[in-house]
């Protein structure tokens, strides 16, 4: 593996693993959430708020960047990490998801993806090429593939037309970020690494084929599983992670793109995944929705009108620590700002917390009772 990256397992029990993940901005431990900063911000939480409920490796996305405020503008700023003043792990998604998500904006060739900008309506176009350039530009130590994405109930012809692609594209991608790793000494993070992306929907075969295709395409630095949580039903998925887990080298990290809710980070490290990113702890916050160790719960339920208590009676974020439901209802409800940041806080909180907790537990021997107990105490809504 490419120094300064390594990847160490600490301890396994069953498939669930507990590892650390170096990077040129530091170690992470493993099982990890990753907090999504799409447009360089974790929307309402500051730095110093992520460094504090823990999180090591944050999430931007070339896409969004690309369009605004551009990813050269970022670089002459000094790279992402100075841009945003986080000094930690960043890993930048290569817009793959973003591009064919925008239905009838797009047109799909071998050679890239041309779109119009949601923002201005101006012609673009992404290649493996320019994306790698544009990763580069931004200086994350973790860059994505340039992949295609379909939705989760692609039947299969058309699921191997997009996994097939996405290997081609993996190989111009790599031949890019070769290049620019030599050629472009100076850029703001001068080694980084590139993940390919394993595809291929909810077909086992073409999973299996896409997983061992790229395993022996190069020796990667660690791996992201792509086109999951995008419509198809949850069995589905896990049954993908059982097959992928499979395929896939043991002595790498890997990467759930995209994933997801507290039950799937935990059915996700059952099947052997390292890392996770979701925009769902944030958004959810700016809906008024949160976890608790007993499911999901709506801050604007007129029940919490006078109850004294946190958010979740075991959690110990900066919200849950100083703020009582009926505060944080309050605020939501009259629309004042810091209700959502200490929603988000919290969210955050739990599924970093979450997979802190997971890994205590790999580490112990006893992730298959903990992970049991704690799936059959999410769901079981008896508060
Ligand atoms: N590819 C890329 N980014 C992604 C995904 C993918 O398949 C997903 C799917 N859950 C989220 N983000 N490049
Ligand atoms: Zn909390």
């Amino acid at each position: 593996m490419t120094a300064p990256f390594s990847f160490e397992l600490d301890a396994t029990d069953g498939l669930a693993r507990a590892g650390q993940f170096t990077t040129p901005h530091g170690v992470m431990n493993t099982p990890q959430f990753m907090p999504v900063g799409t447009l360089a911000s974790v929307k309402a939480l500051d730095p110093e708020d992520l460094h504090r409920l823990g999180a090591t490796m944050i999430l931007a996305n070339a896409y969004h960047l690309r369009l605004r405020p551009g990813d050269e503008m970022i670089r002459t700023m000094g790279g992402l990490h100075r841009f945003m003043h986080w000094d930690g792990p960043i890993l930048t998604d290569s817009g793959g998801f973003q591009v064919f998500s925008l239905e009838g904006l797009r047109t799909i060739n071998e050679q890239g993806v041309e779109f119009r900008s949601h923002l201005d309506g101006s012609l673009q176009q992404f290649t493996p090429e320019s994306v790698m350039r544009i990763e580069r530009n931004l200086g994350a130590d973790v860059i994505m593939q340039f992949d295609h994405v379909v939705p989760g109930q692609t039947e299969a012809g058309l699921a191997r037309v997009a996994m097939e692609r996405s290997i081609r594209w993996l190989e111009r991608c790599r031949v890019e970020f070769d290049r620019l790793m030599r050629e472009d000494p100076d850029a703001p993070t001068p080694v980084q690494a590139l993940f390919p992306i394993v595809q291929g929907g909810i077909h086992a075969d073409l999973r299996r084929e896409s997983a061992t295709a790229i395993r022996d395409a190069a020796d990667w630095v660690g791996l992201g599983i792509g086109g999951l949580s995008v419509g198809e039903a949850k069995p589905d998925m896990y049954a993908m992670l059982d097959v992928v887990n499979e395929a896939l080298p043991t002595d790498r990290p890997r990467y759930l793109m995209g994933v997801g809710f507290p039950e799937d980070l935990v059915e996700g490290v059952a099947r052997g995944v390292d890392l996770f990113d979701c925009v769902a702890p944030t958004r959810m916050g700016r809906t008024g929705a949160f976890f608790t160790t007993t499911g999901r719960r709506s801050i604007k339920n007129a029940a919490w009108r006078l109850d004294p208590g946190p958010l979740d009676d075991e959690c110990s974020c900066a919200a849950c620590s100083r703020f009582s439901k009926a505060y944080i209802r309050h605020l939501f409800v009259s629309e004042e700002i810091l209700g959502l940041r200490l929603l988000s806080l919290h969210n955050v909180h739990f599924l970093v917390a979450l997979m802190r907790d997971a890994r205590a537990a790999v580490q112990a021997g006893t992730f298959q009772g903990w992970s049991r107990d704690w799936l059959a105490r999410y769901h079981s809504r008896s508060t």
